[in-house]
């Protein structure tokens, strides 16, 4: 049985270092049960203890640099199964994916995770502005502005302008082609911040049709290259800059934590990586 690499990925703010802090937190503190036991953590030390301080003094975590990010690594096992599993975060920036998408290029390291078994994990943030607005959104609010902004002058490509679901699927579609080993993966897309998602009755699943609906479309209609299962996750368990973080300060640290989807206990952020570690 070999060992498993699942790639955790995502843009930046989608919230991928959140989740490493609290994850790390949780399989190291074992506090509430978890799935996966801690093996060892590989990186930066100095930088992974600042984002797990600042995780649990329930402060945002800093913002990372394409230089922390280098090769950081969480080596798991699951004791019912005996898998060993490396979690990698091959891009905990973000930034080499913006890269990614305006050159058309990435890091042979970055096609190699992909060449090994195991899974991704996607990040979207549902803490979000709107994007992906057409022109009859537009239109409104253009009938407000002056004749002399509508006139303005045309504004240069920048992947900024891009939707996010869009950046999402190229991403994706950088998977299934060459240099890439093209198989069925399993995919879980983690929704971060799910605290927010002011309906807590609905379905992560759900929340990503409405939501992000060219990249579900995108999902759907590629069963063959990805099973997918969308969760949402609280890594901080609310908005640590309002005022709910006094009260989140008097919780345990790993009570804090949420996760929702299918197979998950309610603290347990691990669920979505114990079903990469499945067969697919
Ligand atoms: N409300 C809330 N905000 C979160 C949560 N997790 C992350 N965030 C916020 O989302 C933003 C991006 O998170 P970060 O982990 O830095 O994203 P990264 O760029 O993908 O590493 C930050 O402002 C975080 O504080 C959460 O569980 N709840
Ligand atoms: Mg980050």
């Amino acid at each position: 049985m070999s060992d498993l690499y699942h790639s955790i990925v995502g843009l930046p703010r989608s919230g991928k270092t959140t989740f490493l802090a609290a994850l790390w937190h949780l399989i190291d503190a074992g506090e509430v049960n978890t799935k996966l036991v801690l093996d060892k953590l590989v990186g930066d030390n100095q930088y992974l203890n600042e984002i797990v301080e600042a995780w649990r003094k329930c402060e945002e975590v800093p913002r990372t640099s394409m230089a922390a990010e280098a090769n950081i690594a969480i080596h798991v096992h699951e004791p019912i199964s005996g898998r060993k599993v490396v979690l990698g975060f091959p891009d905990l920036s973000g930034e080499s994916f913006q890269s990614q998408f305006v050159t058309r290029g990435c890091r042979n390291a970055y096609v190699e995770g992909y060449d090994r078994p195991g899974g991704i994990m996607l990040f979207v943030n549902a803490d979000r502005g709107q994007d992906g607005l057409t022109i009859l959104d537009l239109a409104p609010i253009l009938a407000g502005a002056d004749e002399a902004e509508q006139a303005g002058e045309l504004r240069e490509w920048s992947h900024e302008l891009v939707p996010e679901q869009v950046r999402l699927v190229d991403l994706l579609q950088f998977t299934q082609r060459p240099p890439f080993d093209r198989r069925r993966r399993r995919l879980a897309v983690a929704v971060s911040a799910w605290d927010v998602v002011v309906d807590q009755a609905v379905a992560p699943d759900e929340w990503l049709a409405r939501e992000l609906p060219f990249l579900h479309q995108f999902l759907s209609a590629n069963p063959e290259t990805f099973e997918f299962r969308a969760y949402g996750v609280s890594a901080q368990g609310g908005d640590v800059t309002g005022e709910r973080r006094t009260e989140l300060l008097k919780r345990t640290p790993s009570e804090r934590i949420r996760c929702v989807g299918p197979e998950a206990e309610v603290h347990d952020l691990t669920a979505p990586l114990v079903w990469l570690n499945g067969d697919g």
